[in-house]
């Protein structure tokens, strides 16, 4: 899956994307500050998921347009400490949601490790915003909630692709499957053509020459089924 990490300047975005890939990322920055992106994979469970980490300098938008383009899931991060931050996310999460409307998104109240940090109910005060959201306290120093954090985006993520993600499983490997997708799923071939790209570019299937037929990676076969089972460690 494709994930963006956004929100405000300094909140720990890169730090996140560190924490989560082993430190096996890049982070095109000057003096410590994105100027570019943060890009790295991680690995769930053989689920593989790219993570893109936008900068958090108001200025950066074009950047940000085209790192969210496309993305399945948005981990929002904010500041726990720092109220000052608390504006910039309001136009940070304004922003994000007009790039990728109704994309889920968790929002990562990060920096919890601090005697400072304000517990999630302040932050929910304080940022009006995060109403109707998941808000998981995380600190991307420690790691401490961080891969339940990402769990639950992930399960968010294939949830809403649920019906597709079930008729792929059906149809892995059947001679016909592109042509059991369409049918069953009601699906002009443009379009179905158009899923099994999109989520063979995720790692999630491979598709044979002439795309009529397709088959899911075993690793990810259950998840696809049944995609609580992400959250089971
Ligand atoms: N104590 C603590 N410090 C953190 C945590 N996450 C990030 N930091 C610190 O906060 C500062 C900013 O972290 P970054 O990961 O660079 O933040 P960012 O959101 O990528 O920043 P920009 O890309 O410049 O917007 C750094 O000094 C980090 O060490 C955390 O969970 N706990
Ligand atoms: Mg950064």
């Amino acid at each position: 899956m494709k994930l963006v990490v956004t929100g405000p300047f300094e909140s720990g975005k890169s730090k996140m994307i560190y924490h989560i890939t082993d430190g096996s990322c890049i982070n095109v920055e000057r003096g410590g500050t994105t100027i570019a992106m943060d890009h790295g994979l991680a690995n769930i469970d053989g689920l593989s998921v790219f993570l893109f980490g936008t900068p958090g300098l108001l200025r950066f938008r074009t950047m940000r347009k085209i790192l969210s383009e496309g993305a399945d899931g948005i981990i929002f991060v904010v500041d726990s400490v720092d109220p000052e931050s608390d504006a910039r996310a309001k136009l940070f999460f304004r922003e994000i949601a007009f790039f990728l409307p109704g994309v889920p998104c968790v929002v990562a109240a990060n920096k919890q490790d601090l005697d400072t940090a304000r517990p999630v109910d302040h932050l929910r005060k304080s940022m009006r915003f995060l109403a109707g959201l998941p808000v998981i306290p995380v600190s991307a120093e420690t790691g401490k909630n961080v891969d339940s954090m990402l769990r639950t985006l992930l399960y968010l993520t294939m949830m809403q692709w649920s019906s597709v993600f079930s008729k792929l499983a059906e149809f892995s490997g059947q001679k016909k499957g592109l042509k059991n997708l369409m049918s069953d799923l009601n699906l002009p071939r443009e379009q179905a053509v158009g899923y099994l790209r999109r989520f063979e570019l995720r790692k999630l299937l491979e598709v044979e020459v002439g795309d009529e037929r397709f088959v899911v990676r075993d690793p990810v076969k259950h998840f696809l089924e049944n995609p609580v089972l992400i959250m089971r460690r």
